[in-house]
Parts: structure tokens; C-alpha cells; sequence
């Protein structure tokens, strides 16, 4: 076949006109049988997929985890398995609830997303810039993210629900208390730390389990933007962030983050002075001290953001044997959502799509679908058990058995502890953090329509510390409710 650089149409046929549509005269009307401009318009209108209902907006880069201590003895996961192994990735940063054209340098946490292409099969750890989240139950994620997101009527942010929604919610106490502080508004994404914030399960080769949290620590450091800053940013460059990023592993300055474990023995789960499953929880650093597992270094930029980051499709369930998921419900409802997403958002195949696919070969039997564009299976025999030697399972990477004992019943978590963790946070900031912090809440929860929603939301902020209480109700010009003093 001989090489050109002809233009042509998408079966390849060269194209004659690509500046003029076939009219009847030089002053038209246009003519139907202009095959080409019809192909040309109606595949721009489907140039669009739907944007992430949340975490629209994302930038991502290319990169390699490698291992530098050995924790065999923990996990036999394969891309863990040697120090010195690496193992190519593919990371999406994002904020959570702005659309895909939204300011980049919004106070929001940013999503930290990492696919691992090991060989053993892809790994996605898909956590954010924060160790804690919002809530510790699914039911409630549509809920909260309707606050998030705009009214229904004004199509405005509306304030009055996002605090109406976390005053009602005090599980959400710590997660405020963070996002509204100094790390509310990272400096730039490589200047932001990363965490799986659930807790997961690594087993090892003899079968034993351990539980494990993830801490990607920014080898840059921690910096944070001046809130005066942001604002101007985002009405100047709202894909400050974006830019940076992209800047930066375009001019040879590589990010990288270490990437630390937390190591809880099974046992201990049943007696932690609190759940260690609850995602509004940090284990403490003292109980359970940070062991490091690798380095992550991001050196290339996507060659085609819609190909790359518009497509990657990550979740939660993604494994490779020797991680498990844990107990805790906020995993165990994403381990449904995402997957969901991606069949409605990018299609029944979005596995095979070059970004998402893995770098080992896949051999399963599953087959045809929506926009199936590999050879799907060829002639291979399609069903299982078969005499024609297909692809077989691996008893040894059966999921390790784990006991389940309770009631089924709709129940809370048993630990109502909402203060404590938020309490100590605030007490670990300097006093230029807590009134920064402060001049944030008061800011945001002015706007609050019902005065009863800002003084229920100060009962909490009261309970977590007596000064962080009263400093909010002073700011807000009301008094703490006598009842919480
Ligand atoms: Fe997500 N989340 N989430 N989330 N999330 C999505 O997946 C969801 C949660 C996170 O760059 C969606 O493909 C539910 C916690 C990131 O592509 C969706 C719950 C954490 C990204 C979804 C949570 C996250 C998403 C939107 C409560 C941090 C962007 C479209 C059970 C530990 C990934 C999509 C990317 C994206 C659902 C809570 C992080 C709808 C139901 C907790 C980084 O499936």
C-alpha cells in the first residue's frame, strides 16, 4: 500500500473538497448527496460524551511506579513483588464538582486516580487529596452531590443546601473541616499529597490478610493557594492547575510522590477504639506509622486528552490478586458505581479502548457488544467449561475466604464520634490556619439562607472544639445555642 498524506473520509476514500459543500450553482441550496459534509457534521455531534457526573473536570499524565522496600510479606501482588519492579500508569487528577469547563482553582477536593497497568492485570486506586471523605454510607452519595452540584430552579450553586446537607450530616464534620481549611485549595496538582481513603485488604502468598490504607506523599511538598489568589485565577486561567501540570512534565520538571502504607493486623479491626472501615476516620499515625512502598514518577503528557483522560475509565474494583476491597460501605457501593458509569458513559467496551486496556493479554469469554472494535475473541471457543483448551481460572488466586456474621437490616455505622477527629485537627493548626479557616466557613455559610441551618452547623463545629464553635457563630454574628454548651 503506498503512502500519502491524502485526506479522506472515515472508510478512507480520498476527499475531492473539504473548504466547499456540492450546492446546485455557486449560490446553493445544498445538495444531500454531499455525502462527506453529512459524515463531516453529524459525527461533530457526536463529538461529545457525557462528562463524569462528578470529577468533570481532570487533567492526567503518564508515568511508572517503582518499588523500593519489600513488602512481600504483606502481599503478593505482582507489581509489588520486587524492589526495583516497575510498572507503567496513568494518573487523572480532577476536581469533584465543577463541570468540565469549571476554574480549576476552586476550594473542592481533587481527585487522585491512578491506573497501574501490572502484569498480573490493571490496578486502579482511585482515591483524592483528602484521607476522609464526606459520608461512610453509598445511600447517600447521590444526596450529597446534589448539594454539590447547581439548583434545580436557579441553576446557581445554592450554599443554603450544601450546609442544610452537612449540618444534618455530622459525619461529615472532619471532611469540611479539612476541605475548608488551607488544603481546601492545592497550590497545584503536584504540590498536593494523594490517598486510597478507604480501607483495603492485602493478602500474601500464604493467604494471609492485612489491612492497609494509601498515602501518596507529594515528594515537592504541600503547598496551598492564597485564597485571593484563587479567585483570580480562576476568572484569569481557569485551567491553572491543567496547565501547570502539563507545563512542568513537558519541560523535563517530573512530579513524583512516594507512595507510604498504613499496615493493620485483621485482628485489631474488631477492638480499634473506633471503626477503621468509617472513610470520615483517620488511623492514627502512632497505632499504624507510614511504611514506605515505592515511588511514583509522572514523565509524560497525553497525546490526545479526549483519547486519554476523557476515556480512562478507573474504579475501585479494579484488583489484581492480593488486594481486596474491605467492609467499609462507601467502597462497597463504589464498587458498583463506577463500572456502571463507564458502560453509560463510554459503552460496553470501554476495557479495550487503548488507554483502559491492560498490557497483558485478555482471555476471557465474554464477547460482542457495543462498538467491540478488537478481533473479539476471533474463532476462539466462546464458553466455559470447553475441551478445547481455553483459557482456565488460577485456584491459587481464588479470593482469600473471609468470615461475614451480623443481622441484614439498614443500620448506621455504631460509632457516632464525629467530633473528635475534626476536634484534633483543628487544634494541630497554627492560629494563622484556624483564622484562615474560620474566615472560610463564615464566608461560605453566610449566604445560608435559614439561620436554624447555621446554628445547627455551629453546634457541630462547637462540639469538635469550644473555639472553633464560638469563632464560626462570632463571624456569623449569632450566639452558640445553649444546649451544646
Ligand atoms: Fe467517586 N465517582 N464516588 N469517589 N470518584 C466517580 O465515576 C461515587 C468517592 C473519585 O478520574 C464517578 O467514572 C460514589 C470517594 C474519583 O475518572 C462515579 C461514591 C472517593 C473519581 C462516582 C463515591 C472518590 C470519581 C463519576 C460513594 C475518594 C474520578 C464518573 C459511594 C476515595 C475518576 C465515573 C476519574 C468518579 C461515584 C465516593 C473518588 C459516578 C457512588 C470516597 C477520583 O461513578
Amino acid at each position: 500500500m503506498t503512502t500519502n498524506n491524502n485526506l479522506t473520509t472515515s472508510w478512507g476514500a480520498p476527499v475531492g473538497d473539504n473548504q466547499n459543500s456540492m450546492t446546485a450553482g455557486s449560490r446553493g441550496p445544498t445538495l444531500i448527496q454531499d455525502v462527506h459534509l453529512l459524515e463531516k457534521l453529524a459525527h461533530f455531534n457526536r463529538e461529545r460524551v457525557p462528562e463524569r457526573v462528578v470529577h468533570a473536570k481532570g487533567a492526567g499524565a503518564h508515568g511508572y511506579f517503582e518499588v523500593t522496600n519489600d513488602l512481600t510479606k504483606y502481599t503478593k501482588a505482582d507489581f509489588l513483588s520486587e524492589v526495583g519492579k516497575r510498572t507503567p500508569m496513568f494518573i487523572r487528577f480532577s476536581t469533584v464538582a465543577g463541570e468540565l469547563g469549571s476554574a480549576d482553582t476552586v476550594r473542592d477536593p481533587r481527585g487522585f486516580a491512578v491506573k497501574f497497568y501490572t502484569e498480573e492485570g490493571n490496578y486502579d486506586l482511585v482515591g483524592n487529596n483528602t484521607p476522609i471523605f464526606f459520608i461512610r454510607d453509598a445511600i447517600k452519595f447521590p444526596d450529597f452531590i446534589h448539594t454539590q452540584k447547581r439548583d434545580p430552579k436557579t441553576h446557581l450553586k445554592n450554599p443554603t443546601a450544601v450546609w442544610d446537607f452537612w449540618s444534618l450530616s455530622p459525619e461529615s464534620l472532619h471532611q469540611v473541616t479539612y476541605l475548608m481549611g488551607d488544603r481546601g485549595i492545592p497550590a497545584t496538582l503536584r504540590h498536593m499529597n494523594g490517598y486510597g481513603s478507604h480501607t483495603f485488604k492485602w493478602t500474601n502468598k500464604d493467604g494471609d490478610g492485612v489491612w492497609v490504607k494509601y498515602h501518596f506523599i507529594a515528594d515537592q511538598g504541600v503547598k496551598n493557594m492564597d485564597v485571593n489568589l484563587a479567585a483570580k485565577l480562576a476568572g484569569e486561567n481557569p485551567d491553572y492547575h491543567t496547565e501547570d501540570l502539563f507545563n512542568a512534565i513537558e519541560n523535563g520538571d517530573f512530579p513524583s510522590w512516594t507512595l507510604k502504607v498504613q499496615i493493620m493486623p485483621l485482628e485489631d479491626a474488631n477492638t480499634y477504639r473506633f471503626d477503621p472501615f468509617d472513610v470520615t476516620k483517620i488511623w492514627s499515625h502512632k497505632d499504624y506509622p507510614l511504611i514506605e512502598v515505592g515511588k511514583m514518577v509522572l514523565n509524560k503528557n497525553p497525546e490526545n486528552y479526549f483519547a486519554e483522560v476523557e476515556q480512562a475509565t478507573f474504579s475501585p474494583g479494579t484488583l489484581v490478586p492480593g488486594i481486596d476491597v474491605s467492609p467499609d460501605k462507601m467502597l462497597q457501593g463504589r464498587l458498583f458505581a463506577y463500572h456502571d458509569a463507564h458502560r453509560y458513559r463510554v459503552g460496553a467496551n470501554h476495557q479495550a479502548l487503548p488507554i483502559n486496556r491492560p498490557r497483558n493479554e485478555v482471555k476471557n469469554y465474554q464477547r460482542d457488544g457495543q462498538m467491540r472494535f478488537d478481533n473479539n475473541g476471533g474463532g476462539s471457543v466462546y464458553y466455559e467449561p470447553n475441551s478445547f483448551g481455553g483459557p482456565a481460572e488460577v485456584p491459587e488466586h481464588k479470593q482469600a475466604a473471609f468470615p461475614v456474621t451480623g443481622i441484614a437490616e439498614s443500620v448506621a455505622y455504631d460509632h457516632n464520634d464525629h467530633y473528635t477527629q475534626p476536634g484534633d485537627l483543628y487544634r494541630l493548626m497554627s492560629e494563622e490556619e484556624r483564622t484562615r479557616l474560620v474566615d472560610n466557613i463564615v464566608a461560605a455559610m453566610k449566604p445560608v439562607e435559614l439561620e436554624e441551618i447555621k446554628l445547627r452547623q455551629i453546634q457541630h463545629f462547637y462540639k469538635a472544639d469550644p473555639e472553633y464553635g464560638t469563632r464560626i457563630a462570632e463571624g456569623l454574628g449569632l450566639k452558640v445555642p445553649q444546649e451544646v454548651k
